[in-house]
């Protein structure tokens, strides 16, 4: 029976086996693995946005290069991890529909406007350093598509965070302006960044099942620990100051305690209330309304092709 499924797979999952498509697994796993994979890959495509503006107005010709290189590979995450979901029987039809109809999540650390270049920097520094944090622990995760779908991810993303890095130092090191920039960017984005770890443990209903099923390898908390850890010593070394007044090296335990995140904006962005939610589902519904040519000429040529190997 059905709990017989579940110890059945809880015994492969103990002993560290990956689940692959074809293999028998509770509806649970596959709908929150569906859940997360497509929130995962619906961000990697509205995190373009707040770049995209950038492109256009990047200081140099290798600053524009680096951008489009970047906005390329993530578009590439996320149409690698669609295909990984639907291994799970979802169409990257209905994924995609849940994006434009503003019924699917992602991440809120997208719905922030760039007001500026330093935001790229920070974006790539900070917020691809978070989700690096995040979907390294990925790698090792029980669904096999998934797992090895995050190694080319992390390795493109891993390149993200040094040229935001890279860029910082640049600012960092120059005129009394931009260091004001870099700095300003920094308050404007750290705590938005703090919150793409999401809730708090104790609040985080998928976190106990995550975890007992290994898609989660570390708790939201264990993550943002770890991210705090890591960039404080970064942000030194360049002279950043984190906006973080209550941001204090604990001796005792070894951790980093900061100030309380301001969860009623967390949930007011994650519910389609932040600042930039209404531009950014616009946009993806005005590009796939101009794109829908190019997929259509596609299916067009790939029966053409079916047709002619048939014949
Ligand atoms: N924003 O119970 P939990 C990138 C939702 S990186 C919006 O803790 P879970 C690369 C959550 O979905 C960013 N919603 O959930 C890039 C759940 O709602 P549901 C993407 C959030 O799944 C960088 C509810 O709150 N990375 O794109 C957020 O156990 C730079 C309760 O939360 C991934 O998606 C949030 N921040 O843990 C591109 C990684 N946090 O579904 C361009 C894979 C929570 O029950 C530039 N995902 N929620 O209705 C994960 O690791 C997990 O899904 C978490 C959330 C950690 C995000």
């Amino acid at each position: 029976g059905e709990q017989d499924l579940l110890d059945r797979f809880q015994a492969r999952i103990d002993a560290g086996e990956k689940i692959e498509p074809n293999d028998e697994m509770p509806e649970a796993y596959r709908k929150t693995l569906i859940r997360q994979m497509s929130q995962h890959a619906h961000s990697e495509i509205v995190g373009v946005y707040p770049e995209a503006n950038w492109v256009t107005r990047a200081p140099t010709l290798r600053r524009k290069l680096q951008a489009m290189a970047k906005i390329q590979d993530e578009f590439g995450h996320g149409l690698y991890i669609y295909s990984a979901a639907e291994t799970l029987g979802v169409s990257r039809e209905e994924m995609v529909g849940q994006l434009l109809s503003g019924k699917a999540k992602y991440s809120s650390v997208f719905n922030y406007p760039t007001l500026n270049w330093a935001d790229l920097a920070v974006i790539g520094w900070l917020g691809d350093g978070a989700a690096i944090m995040n979907q390294i622990p990925l790698c090792r995760c029980s669904y096999g598509p998934y797992a090895r779908a995050m190694v080319l991810v992390c390795k493109e993303e891993s390149f993200h965070q040094r040229q935001g890095y890279e860029a910082m130092v640049a600012l960092m090191n120059g005129s009394p302006e931009q260091k004001a920039m870099g700095q300003d960017a920094v308050n404007r984005w750290w705590w938005p960044i703090m919150m793409m770890f999401g809730p708090h443990d104790a609040d985080s209903p998928n976190t106990e099942t995550g975890v007992k099923w290994k898609i989660k390898n570390f708790t939201n908390d264990e993550l943002r620990q770890k991210f705090i850890k890591a960039t404080v010593p970064q942000a030194k070394l360049i002279g950043i100051e984190i906006p973080d007044p209550d941001l204090r090296f604990n001796e005792e335990t070894g951790d980093w305690e900061h100030g309380e995140i301001d969860w009623d904006e967390f949930w007011s962005v994650v519910k389609g209330q932040g600042p930039c939610n209404h531009d950014r589902i616009t946009a993806r519904r005005k590009a796939h309304a101009e794109g829908a040519w190019v997929l259509e000429a596609a299916q067009a040529y790939a029966a053409k092709q079916a047709a002619r190997n048939a014949a």
